[in-house]
């Protein structure tokens, strides 16, 4: 068996990869991925020489790059990681999310096509939902919620999972879905929140928490979300969407509280800042479909998961001192700065 999994370099898919190369040590693990600001290949150093795994650097909207990829390897299985991810940053340039997140999954799709594959499997959000009401706790998404965006990130993500259900139904391609609560875990880049704050945290500067922080994630081990997909590809019914999630809501104010605690530091250092424009309330996924389907179920309690990411990112400190030494400081300048 040979997988192609796009956006390989980033973090969920290589921690994607590093699970499939453990649980399926017989299979072939291409990785495509463009090596964006959120791509790093030092991440996959591990991996890079092993047999059995190879990197491509390539844009998945390069149609003659991906054909030629798919002429090379003749994959059975795509997984559709790529994709620019940051909601804050599709606030600032909408384009460059449209472009890979839309364009880019077509293009994934038609050579799937073309060369023939037995399962394309597009990782997508809970975001394509929009949000619940704060005052609602009896609400969550199931996968009959219809899809109802708020940013330029959610709306392309869900344009994408719209343009994979047409080429099932036109073209009969056998796809699956899945739609994922937050994630955190090792290698999350230190732009979203969790690896932001204990970065921060650890150079006793402001932890700036948008509003008044009350907004809720549900949030999901990233080992998890890897397992889920790992089970769709295998057992999960074509033409179908799964969501994903652990019930595990919390506030965004008591996740920077309890970083601060797990790193003695004071809370003080908490700043509120100006909020995100068209900022989602609350997300809160059912996952009865993959648990009653599939029989999956999330196996790391947050308490534990989240005193593993700090440790990681202790013990990793090279890992993330090097992305955020770079053009991250003009990144957190122009969104933090003046705000
Ligand atoms: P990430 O930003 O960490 O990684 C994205 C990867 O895609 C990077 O390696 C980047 O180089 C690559 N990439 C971007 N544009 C590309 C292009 N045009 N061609 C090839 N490669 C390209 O993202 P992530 O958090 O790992 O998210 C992965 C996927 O999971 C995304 O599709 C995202 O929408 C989805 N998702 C993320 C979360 C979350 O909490 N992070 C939750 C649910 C779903
Ligand atoms: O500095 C911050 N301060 C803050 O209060 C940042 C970066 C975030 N926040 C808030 C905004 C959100 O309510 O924390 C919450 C989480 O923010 P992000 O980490 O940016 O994640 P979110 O916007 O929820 O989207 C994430 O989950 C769904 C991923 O980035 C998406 O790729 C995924 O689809």
């Amino acid at each position: 068996m040979t997988i192609i999994v796009t956006g390989g370099a980033g973090f969920i898919g290589s921690n994607f990869i590093f699970h499939m190369m453990k649980a399926h040590p017989e299979y072939r693990i291409v990785c495509l991925d463009k090596l964006t600001y959120a791509g790093n290949l030092s991440t996959l150093k591990e991996v890079l020489d092993k047999p059995g795994f190879r990197f491509v650097k390539a844009d998945i909207c390069n149609r003659e790059a991906v054909y030629r990829l798919f002429e090379e390897e003749h994959p059975d299985v795509v997984v559709n990681f790529a994709a620019e991810s940051h909601v804050d940053r599709s606030i600032e340039d909408p384009s460059v999310f449209l472009q890979t997140n839309i364009i880019g999954t077509s293009v994934l799709m038609d050579a799937c096509r073309k060369y023939g594959i037995t399962r394309y499997h597009q990782v997508s959000t809970d975001e394509v939902y929009g949000d619940l009401p704060l005052d609602r706790p009896d609400l969550f998404f199931t996968e009959e919620t219809p899809l109802h965006t708020s940013s330029p990130y959610s709306s392309s993500k869900a344009g994408a999972d719209l343009l994979v259900m047409a080429y099932h139904r036109t073209f009969g391609l056998p796809v699956t879905i899945s739609r994922c609560s937050n994630n955190y875990g090792p290698y999350q880049f230190p732009e979203k929140l969790i690896p932001l704050m204990i970065a921060n945290c650890l150079a006793d500067k402001p932890l700036p928490v948008y509003g008044e922080g009350l907004n809720v994630r549900d949030w999901l081990y990233v080992e998890d979300h890897c397992r889920a997909i790992d089970l769709i590809i295998h057992e999960g019914h074509v033409g179908e969407v799964y969501n994903v999630g652990g019930h595990n809501e919390m506030r965004n104010i008591d996740i920077v509280k309890l970083i601060c605690a797990e790193l003695s530091k004071p809370e003080s250092l908490i700043t509120h800042v100006t909020d995100r424009k068209g900022h989602d309330l609350r997300y809160a996924i059912d996952p009865a479909k993959i648990h009653g389907e599939l029989g999956w179920v999330p196996e790391m309690k947050f308490q534990d998961g989240i005193k593993k990411t700090i440790d990681w990112y202790l013990t990793h400190r090279d890992w993330w001192e090097e992305i955020i030494s770079g053009e991250y400081q003009d990144y957190y300048q122009k969104m933090y700065g003046n705000r």
